[in-house]
C-alpha cells in the first residue's frame, strides 16, 4: 500500500510541502488541468508537474484524472480520433513514471451532493446529501459548484440532449470499445485504468449511470479481462448505494483495486447523509473491516483519504482540506500497519 494526498497541482491552496509532513505520505494524486478535455497532455505540462513533485519529495504515480471526453460516452463518429489522443496521453504520462490513471465514465457530471457546506453540531463543515433537496433541482437550470468542469447552462442542456435516448447497454458498450482502444497503451507502460464509480451510484436526471457496484464490476472484467483494466474503489460513491456490501466488494477485487479512496459517509436516514471524519464509528461506511479485506486477499495498491471536513476554521476546498484529510491519513495508516503486522505475525 502507498499512502497518497490528492493535490489539485500549482493552483492548490495546501503547499506540497504541507503534503510531505504528513505521516507515511509517498506522494500526490494530482492532474494536468489546463488541457481541454480530449486533447493530448504535453510532455511539458506532465513534466513541469513532476519536477515540482521530486522537488518535494513526493511520488507522482497516479494521475486523478485524465477525463474522458463526451463523444466517447455517446460513441460519436470522433471517438477515435478521441481514443488515439487518450492513448497518447497514457504514453507520455507512462514516460514520467505514471503507474495509475484514475478515470470515471458518469455521462456529463461527476461526482453530486446537495450541499457543499453542511455545518455539523460540532461547527465541522462538509458535504450532504439529501433527497429531498435533489428532486427540486431543475435539470435544466443547475448551477452546481464542486465539478472539475462546470458547463454553461446552454451547453448543458445541449449534452443532456444529446443523452436523451441513451441506454446503459450503449454506455456500457462504448465504455469496452474505449477500454479496448487504450489498452494497447497500457500494456506499453504498464499502467493500470481504474475506473471511479458513479456517485452516487444510480441514475441521475435521467442519464444511465453504470458502474455502481458488484454487479457492474463483474460485467467489466468478462468484458475486457486484460489486468490493466481495474478499479478506484470509492467508498464514499459506493457507500451511498446501501445495497453495496463494501467489505466483501473489497475482498472479491482486492487484486484488481489499483485506488482505494476512503471516505466515511452517516446516514441520518435511508436516503440522506452527510460526509464525516473517516473513523469507522462516524458513520455507515465500515472502514476497519474494508482496509482488512484489502489486505487479507493482496492488495497492493495506492491509498488515498477521500473528501474530509473542514476543521479548526479552515476554508478549504469543499471535501479538500488539508486538515481533516490528513487525520484521514492516518488513521488509514495506523489500520494497514495494524492490520499487516496481524497477518505476518509482526
Ligand atoms: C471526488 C472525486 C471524483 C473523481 C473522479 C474521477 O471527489 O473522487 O471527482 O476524481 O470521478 O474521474
Amino acid at each position: 500500500m502507498k499512502m497518497t494526498f490528492r493535490w489539485y497541482g500549482e493552483s492548490d491552496s495546501i503547499p506540497l510541502e504541507y503534503i510531505k509532513q504528513i505521516p507515511n505520505m509517498s506522494g500526490v494524486v494530482t492532474a494536468v488541468y489546463d488541457i481541454p478535455v480530449g486533447e493530448v497532455w504535453p510532455e511539458e505540462k506532465i513534466a513541469r508537474l513532476k519536477s515540482l513533485c521530486d522537488n518535494a519529495d513526493l511520488e507522482m504515480e497516479v494521475i486523478e484524472s485524465v477525463p474522458v471526453h463526451e463523444d466517447i460516452k455517446l460513441g460519436k463518429p470522433t471517438r477515435d480520433q478521441l481514443i488515439a489522443n487518450y492513448a497518447q496521453t497514457i504514453r507520455n504520462l507512462g514516460k514520467f513514471g505514471v503507474k495509475c490513471i484514475c478515470y470515471n465514465f458518469m455521462p456529463v457530471f461527476d461526482w453530486f451532493r446537495t450541499d457543499l457546506h453542511f455545518v455539523q453540531k460540532n461547527g465541522s463543515v462538509c458535504l450532504a446529501y439529501k433527497h429531498a433537496d435533489f428532486e427540486k433541482l431543475d435539470k435544466h437550470n443547475l448551477r452546481l459548484p464542486g465539478w472539475d468542469e462546470s458547463y454553461t447552462p446552454a451547453e448543458l442542456n445541449g449534452l443532456l440532449e444529446e443523452y436523451k435516448n441513451a441506454t446503459h447497454e450503449q454506455l456500457f458498450s462504448n465504455l469496452v470499445y474505449f477500454l479496448n482502444g487504450i489498452m494497447p497503451a497500457c500494456d506499453e507502460t504498464g499502467i493500470n485504468m481504474a475506473i471511479h464509480p458513479d456517485d452516487p451510484p444510480w441514475d441521475i436526471f435521467g442519464l444511465p449511470r453504470i458502474v455502481t457496484g458488484e454487479g457492474s464490476y463483474e460485467k467489466m472484467i468478462s468484458a475486457v479481462p486484460n489486468i490493466h483494466n481495474g478499479f478506484t474503489f470509492c467508498t464514499g460513491s459506493l457507500g451511498a448505494g446501501r445495497f453495496n456490501d463494501l467489505p466483501a466488494m473489497a475482498a472479491k477485487y482486492a487484486q484488481r483495486i489499483y485506488f482505494a479512496h476512503l471516505r466515511q459517509l452517516k446516514f441520518v436516514n435511508e436516503t440522506d447523509f452527510y460526509e464525516n471524519g473517516h473513523q469507522t464509528q462516524d458513520g455507515n461506511v465500515d472502514i476497519y473491516h474494508i482496509v482488512k479485506a484489502l489486505v487479507e486477499n493482496g492488495f497492493t495498491g495506492y491509498v488515498r483519504p477521500d473528501h474530509g471536513r473542514n476543521i479548526w476554521g479552515e476554508e478549504g476546498k469543499p471535501g479538500y482540506g488539508l486538515y481533516d484529510r490528513a487525520l484521514g491519513a492516518t488513521y488509514l495508516s495506523g489500520l494497514f500497519e495494524a492490520v499487516q503486522k496481524e497477518q505476518t505475525n509482526g
